[in-house]
Order: C-alpha cells, then structure tokens, then sequence
C-alpha cells in the first residue's frame, strides 16, 4: 500500500449544510488522503440559516500548532478555506510558514453571486489577498476573483480572452489558479485554468445544472487537492473535480431536496475511490 498523504485543513465544522469540514473530511478520505484539521469555528449550521449557533476556537489555533510542533508532526499539503477573523488569516500565514509543504492551497472563501458573505469586511477581503500569495494554487469562484482583483463583479469578463487576463493577473507569475462559475458559454459552467508549472491557461465546461448549492466550492477544492496530490496535472484535477460537482448537483436537483442542506454527497463518495 502507498503512504497515505496528509493534508492539514484550515475551516470550520458546520454542523448541518454539508459545508466545509463535513464534505472535506469525506471527499479526501475517500481519496486516500488522511484530513488533520485545524477547526476555525463550531457552527450548528452553515451561515446561509437564521442566527446559528458558533463557537470560535481562534485561540484554540496556535495551541493545536505548537503541539504538533511538539511531536515533530510533517504534512505534504496545506489547505485554507473559510476563515472567520483578520486573526484567523494571520494564524493560517504563520501555520504555512510553520509546517513547510509541497503544496498550499487557499480557497479564498469570501462571497458568492457578486457578494461579499456578510462576515466579511473590506479589510478581510485585503488580507485574504495576503495570504493568497502564500499558496501556490487559489482557487477563487468569480466573485471572490474580482474581490482580490478589486475590479466590479458586474464588469467581469465574458469570453476566454478577457478571463485569461484575470488568470494571469491572479497568478502573478507565481501560482496556479482555478476560477470557479464561469458562465461563458449557454447552458454550461465553466472553470478557468492557469497553470504555473506548465505556464499554459486551459478552460473546462460542464453542463450546467440549476439551483445553488452551498459546500459545492468545498468539495470542488477538495477533489482538485485529492488529484494533485496524487501527482495528476492541475487541468486533469480540475477536470475532475468539475465534473464530480456536476454529478453531485445532478443528483440532488432530479431529487428535490432543500438546497440549503447542501448535495447529497454521501450516496457518490464511492465515485472518489477509483479516481
Ligand atoms: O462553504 C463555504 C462556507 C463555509 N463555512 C461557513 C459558511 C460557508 C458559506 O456560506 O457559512 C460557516
């Protein structure tokens, strides 16, 4: 049998919403990869419900990274996601230089449908940048690209010249990048595709599906994570990924079942083993 990699994650627990933690623990697992998470916050629930219940574990952080430092603990990956404070993105800064890996992906987790999630401020939205520059591959849904980008949601662009542009913007030579949610193409979803190593931009479209599903921007960075650390090319992972987050919205669409509560994921966990 192979080692099994391990990746620390940086998110929350959501209790209900399959969101964050409780779609990143599964859809690694399933991948072969073992999940050491650095939890942010308890939320009963995802923020998308009335009022839910938080616990914050921002001070719990540094202890859960001194005693790992402790017991001379490695890891082959890093991966960000949401984060709740300046301070939590601060913390996240000092873990990647703390726990060097071959691989730091951020998930700059800031919005979705041209808005900013309501916890997070301007100033949030900056450091996020910050951090971005310590991963090399980010992978932004559109809103968040245009945040880091500081250009208008509504001024994005609509074909791949002008998204190839942004691509490289974001990259700044230096990582690779995977923009979610194009739609750049009738009845598809798309991703744009940097990719460092390989200096090429390559695009991806599925058939899109409707309805929105919260936890879908978790699990697509968690496949995609999956396959490059399994050593597939960044355009293969993405494929992937894309793909198994149609199938995921496909199948909870033609079921009917409350979109809040996230995809039904656990019925297609199986479909990971094999990749
Ligand atoms: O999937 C992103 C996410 C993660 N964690 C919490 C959220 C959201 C999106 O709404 O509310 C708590």
């Amino acid at each position: 049998m192979e080692k099994i990699k391990r990746v620390i994650a940086v998110n929350d627990m959501s209790s209900i919403g399959r969101c964050s933690l409780t779609v990143i623990i599964p859809v690694l697992s399933a991948m072969g990869v073992q999940v050491c998470p650095v939890v942010t916050a308890l939320y009963s629930t995802h923020t998308g419900f009335k009022a839910p219940a938080k616990a914050d574990m921002t001070k719990f952080i540094p202890e859960v990274t001194k005693h790992w430092s402790s017991i001379g603990a490695t890891f082959d990956a890093v991966y960000s996601g949401y984060l709740g404070s300046e301070e939590q993105i601060g913390m996240t800064e000092e873990l990647i230089d703390r726990f060097p890996c071959g691989i730091v992906l951020v998930d700059p987790v800031m919005g979705d449908n041209g808005k900013a999630y309501s916890a997070f401020s301007p100033e949030m939205c900056g450091n996020m940048s910050r951090l971005c520059r310590k991963a090399n591959v980010i992978t932004p849904n559109l809103t968040e690209a245009a945040i880091l980008l500081g250009e208008d949601y509504s001024a994005a662009p609509s074909e791949e010249h002008g998204m190839t542009k942004w691509l490289e913007r974001l990259s700044e030579g230096k990582r690779s990048v995977v923009i979610t949610g194009l739609e750049l193409c009738e009845g598809t979803l798309g991703c744009g595709c940097y990719d460092a190593e390989k200096n090429r931009v390559s695009f991806i479209y599925n058939e899109r599906f409707g309805g929105y599903f919260p936890g879908t921007g978790d699990i697509f960075s968690s496949v995609l994570l999956g396959g490059l650390m399994k050593g597939k090319l960044l355009a293969d992972s993405v494929k992937q990924a894309a793909e198994f987050v149609g199938l995921c919205v496909k199948t909870t669409a033609e079921v009917g079942s409350v979109p809040m509560e996230g995809v039904l994921l656990e019925g297609l966990l199986y479909r990971l083993i094999e990749i």
